[in-house]
Parts: structure tokens; sequence; C-alpha cells
């Protein structure tokens, strides 16, 4: 009797505790790291549940120790990966790796003390490993099947209507993963979308600013890291961008600064990929490597059928984003990377911003004419780090050393270095017959750190928000012309074709889009597909903040000016929409749309 009882109610060894406690406590800390707020408590105690029954199905304890590792590892991949991005990672991004050894810089930046706490029980475990000399019963097969089934309520729920269901299955660490693994291998919860229309483009020949650009050069010039609220700003008294802020003030100026960027994991080069596309950026992973043998009708096609040469400039590896490939796919005659470039000196990523501009245009004197000139800089690239005799602004104290005074500096070295390409554009004899577009590719001081958080707070005199990250300025320069715009409808980089198809005065845009011309549009409508978890949008004076579990009714919405809460009745089509064009997007692409509709 005393045996049988003994072997039913086996007592739990001192190891087995220790172990206990580590499953309990782990998921405890991972949702805390990652920001969970809804159903935090039922997070929690499922995720403690499943380890524990993980843990309670195998007979060796080395087994689950094993994964229990891989598991660590992966919250602590996941932990990083949505101080970034707001979300989990996803299988579709580990293609993406390659880039890794790039952007160590980043990823430092992102990581925190605190995320590494959940590593610092895995010595515990191996020790438990050798010193628990309690022996394990049989039967393990129930515990498994509980296991098993209660995954599957979570996984599967998340693909129903069931909104708890749903929230769990998208946030719990197992059924999240186990989701994404399935959609990546057989497509699981991925829904095909019906077809839409592609907008139209509306042709106001009326407007005194159609075609108003035609025929001449464009240069469109996507500037690293440039964000809006440097522009016509002081720095206690120092002018942080003197020469784009007279470019704004100057005679044939249009400034959008309501302008934000629309990126998806590619960063710079879906910034690229958008503004000549009107398409996004996949948010499965790199567009401009998944997507570079697909045919594209984007600005350098469209102006090619009308004449231009086009011509791409990059002082950095052609081979980064891919774009030694994307370029010619995407209409590019001719691309000059960093060996078309002899650099001084190297700063940061390469040649400096002022040196790459004197020899881009000695490139296009010798390009036929009307050009597309694409050029992207590099100089303002993250951590900021200048050199002394590039500094210009003196930094207060509290902002020496910071990512924030770093970011003052090399945007004011950035800008001077745009009076150089002006300055160069006006000896080569150029200036007067181009078009110039400078825009930013997307946020240089994240505010998911804190400590850009807190400065730029101070030094807004406002909270320091996701739209204030994402909002970059457009200035499109048309030299000689009686005009002078500050244009506020929200746009981003998906409206930029048709908006200069405006200005270069085309009749038509025969090819597939998604964004809106800013100068007929009635009201902006700016997507957000990475940053900000998929439903997210800016509607004019307002920003929809999509919730990380997918549903609606959990997001926050507030006003861009005051950052005041706004309710989100009524915003429910809207967050549906930006999801169905995403999609759409994504289907297209996936489809190679535009190379159907050629053979047609
Ligand atoms: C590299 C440069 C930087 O060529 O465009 O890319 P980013 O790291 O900003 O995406
Ligand atoms: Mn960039």
């Amino acid at each position: 009797m005393q045996d049988m009882l003994e072997s039913k109610f086996r007592p739990v060894g001192p190891w087995q505790w220790v172990i206990l406690v580590c499953l309990v406590v782990k998921p405890l800390l991972f949702y805390y790291l990652m920001n969970i707020e809804i159903n935090f408590t039922y997070l929690w105690v499922s995720t403690a549940l499943f380890l524990i029954l993980f843990f309670s199905s195998f007979h060796r304890l080395w087994i689950p120790i094993v994964f229990y590792f891989l598991f660590s590892i992966l919250m602590f991949c996941d932990v990083t990966f949505n101080a970034y991005f707001n979300g989990y990672l996803s299988v579709s991004m580990l293609g993406s790796s390659k880039y890794l050894g790039d952007v160590t810089d980043v990823i430092i930046e992102v990581i925190q003390p605190r995320f590494f706490l959940l590593l610092i029980d895995l010595p515990v475990l191996i020790v438990a490993l050798i010193m628990n000399k309690h022996k394990r019963t049989n039967k393990r097969w129930p515990l498994v099947l509980v296991l098993v089934v209660l995954i599957a309520i979570l996984v599967v729920g998340s693909v129903t209507d069931i909104v708890f269901l749903k929230s769990m299955g998208n946030l719990e660490f197992f059924s999240y993963h186990i989701k994404d693994v399935l959609a990546e291998t057989t497509g699981f919860g991925l829904t095909k979308i019906e077809e839409e229309d592609p907008l139209d483009y509306e042709v106001d020949e009326s407007d005194l600013l159609f075609g108003i650009a035609e025929g001449r050069n464009l240069i469109v010039l996507q500037m690293e890291a440039l964000q809006n609220f440097v522009i016509n700003r002081d720095y206690y008294g120092h002018e942080i961008t003197p020469v784009l802020n007279n470019l704004i003030k100057d005679k044939g100026t249009i400034y959008f600064d309501n302008y934000y960027m629309q990126i998806a994991a590619g960063n710079t080069s879906d910034a690229e990929f958008a503004t000549n596309n009107s398409l996004y950026g996949s948010v499965n992973s790199y567009t401009y490597e998944i997507y570079k043998n697909n045919t594209f009708r984007g600005l350098p096609v469209l102006l090619k059928e009308r004449g231009y040469s086009t011509i791409a400039m990059h002082g950095y590896d052609g081979s980064f984003w891919s774009r030694k490939d994307m370029y010619p796919a995407q209409g590019f005659d001719t691309f000059i990377d960093d060996k078309g470039y002899k650099p001084s000196k190297i700063h940061g990523w390469g040649i400096l911003d002022h040196e790459f501009y004197i020899q881009s245009v000695e490139y296009l004197i010798e390009t036929p004419q009307p050009f597309y000139s694409f050029m992207v800089s590099l100089t303002n690239h993250t951590p900021f780090e200048m050199d002394e005799e590039l500094k210009t602004i003196e930094l207060k104290d509290k902002h020496i050393g910071t990512r924030f005074g770093n970011y003052l500096n090399s945007i004011a070295y950035c800008d001077s270095a745009v009076g150089v390409l002006i300055d160069e554009l006006k000896k080569a004899g150029l200036y007067e017959n181009t078009v110039i577009a400078i825009y930013g590719d997307h946020f240089g001081l994240a505010q998911y750190d804190v400590d850009n958080e807190v400065v730029l707070t101070d030094f807004l005199g406002k909270p320091y928000r996701f739209d204030e990250m994402a909002n970059i300025p457009l200035i499109i320069h048309i030299p000689g012309e009686d005009i002078n715009q500050t244009i506020s409808i929200a746009g981003g980089h998906m409206d930029f074709l048709p908006t200069i198809a405006h200005l270069l005065g085309f009749e038509e845009l025969n090819t597939i889009y998604l964004g809106q011309n800013l100068f007929t549009a009635e009201s902006g409508f700016v997507i957000q597909n990475r940053y900000a978890p998929l439903g997210s949008f800016i509607a004019d004076d307002i920003i929809y903040f999509m919730s990380m579990d997918g549903i609606f009714e959990n997001g926050k919405a507030w006003k861009l000016d005051t950052g005041e809460a706004v309710p989100i009745d009524g915003l429910k089509h809207l967050s549906d929409r930006s999801k169905g064009l995403i999609m759409l997007s994504e289907q297209y692409l996936e489809e190679d749309k535009l190379a159907e509709d050629k053979e047609e």
C-alpha cells in the first residue's frame, strides 16, 4: 500500500522545484519585456503551463532542457526584434540574416541589458540536470496530448473571429511561432483577397501645378535618416538645416510637412521601392531580394518611355540590399555604386555626402538629358558620429555623447552637403532645368530607445511618439517657378509616384500603383506596414495604432498635433482597408502582376 501511494504521489525533488520556478518566471519576464498589455495574466499562465507540460512529457530531463535553451534564445530574439519592429520575429525574416553584420550597430542600439535576464536561468538548468537524482515516472503521453490540444486551440483560434482566442493565439509565444512556421510552409491562415482595381490617377489639367515640371531633368535625392523635426528648427539659436530651410522658402518649392516613411523590413530599400513604384515593401522579407526577378513599371520605366535616361547612384557596396539586381529590374540604365566613387576618406559606411554629390554631378554632366537621377545619400547613418572638424553645432552638456547630439551634428553636415550639390548643379549648368525632390528614407532616432524618447520629448516640448518618429520631409524644388507652398495633407513614400507624375504632366499613369496624387486627393491615407502593427495608419490629423494582437478594439488613436487620445469609433473600415491594401500589394508582387499585364 505504502509503495503504491509513493508511486502515485511521488514527492517532487528539490531540483525539480528549481526547474518549476524557472518555467513559471520565464514567461512572466518574457511578456513583460515584450511590453504586452493585453491578456497579460492569461498569456503568462498559458505559456508557463505549456512549459510545465512540455517538461513533464519526457522521461529524460536533458531533452526538454535542450529545447528550453532554444526557446530562451528565441525569446531573446523576439524581445530584441520587438524593440525595433513592434512584433514577434518571423521565419521569413530569417532570410534577411545576411545583413546582420551590416546592422550590428542598430542591434546594439536596440538590445537592452535587461533582455539578458531571459538567459540567466540557463546555467541553473544545467546544474539542475546534473544534480537531479529524482527518477521520472512513465505514462507521459496523456500530458503530450493535453499540450498538443491546448496549443492547437490557440493556433486555430488565431485565425478565427473569436476575439479572445485570436488575441491569445497571436500573442502566446508557442502558438505564434507554430502558426508562423505553418503559414510559411503551408500557407496556413493566409487569406487570398479579392483583387481591387488600382486607384484612379486623377488628372486635373486646370491645376496650376499640373505639368509645371514637364520635360525637365529629375533628381530624386533620398536622404539617409532625414526626419522632419529638424526642418525649420533651431538648436538653442543655431539653425540646424539652413540649406533645406532656405530651399523651402525659395521660389519654386513645394514642401510636404505631413509626409511619412512607409517601409517594411527592407528599411532604406523599401523607401526606394515605395517611392519609385508606389507599392509596399513586403511585410514578409526584403522586397529587393525576394522580388528582384519581377517586372516593374515604376518611375524609371515610365520616364524612359518619355525619353529620359535613368541613372541610380549610391556610394556603397552595390550588392547591399541587392541593388545591383534591383536597379536594372526597376528600369535604371546605369547604377554607380561605391566602385564608381573616389572617397578622400571613408566615413562610417563610406563616402562623405559632399564628395558623393560632387562626383555624382560629374556623372550627370555626361548623362543624356532629360535624365532621371535617383541618388541615395549615406553619411547620416546611425550612429551619426562625426569627426570633430565636421561638427558645427555646439552641444549642451546634457546632449554631448547622446545619439540625439550626434544626430544634430550629422544632419547639419548633410544639410550643408545638399548646398554643395545645388552649387555643383549650378556650376554644371544643370540646375535651372532640373527638378530636385528631397525626402528622408526613415527615422534616425528610434522612439523605442528610451534615451531618445526622453531627450526628444524635452527638446520638442511634446511627447516623442511613433508619428513624430515616422515624419519625414518631402521638398520638391522646381527652379524659377513662381510658386511656394507648404502642403499638409498626410502623405508618404507611396504617394510620390502619382504626385510627381502630376508635376511632370503625365496624362495617365498606366501602371499598378497604390498611393495617391497628393495634389488632387481629398484626404491623406498613410498605411504603416512594419514598424507599427498591420492595420495602423495616419489620416491627415490622426494616427490609429493597431494593437500587437491584431484586434482593432485594442488599438489606440491620437491627434498628430497634440498627442491627445481620440475615440477609435468609425476608424475600423480604414484599418481594414489598410490591411487589405498591404495584402493586395503583396499579392501583386507574389503574382508578378506587372509581368502578367505586359503579356496581355
Ligand atoms: C546602405 C544604406 C543603409 O546602402 O542604404 O541602409 P539602412 O541600414 O539605412 O537600411
Ligand atoms: Mn537608411
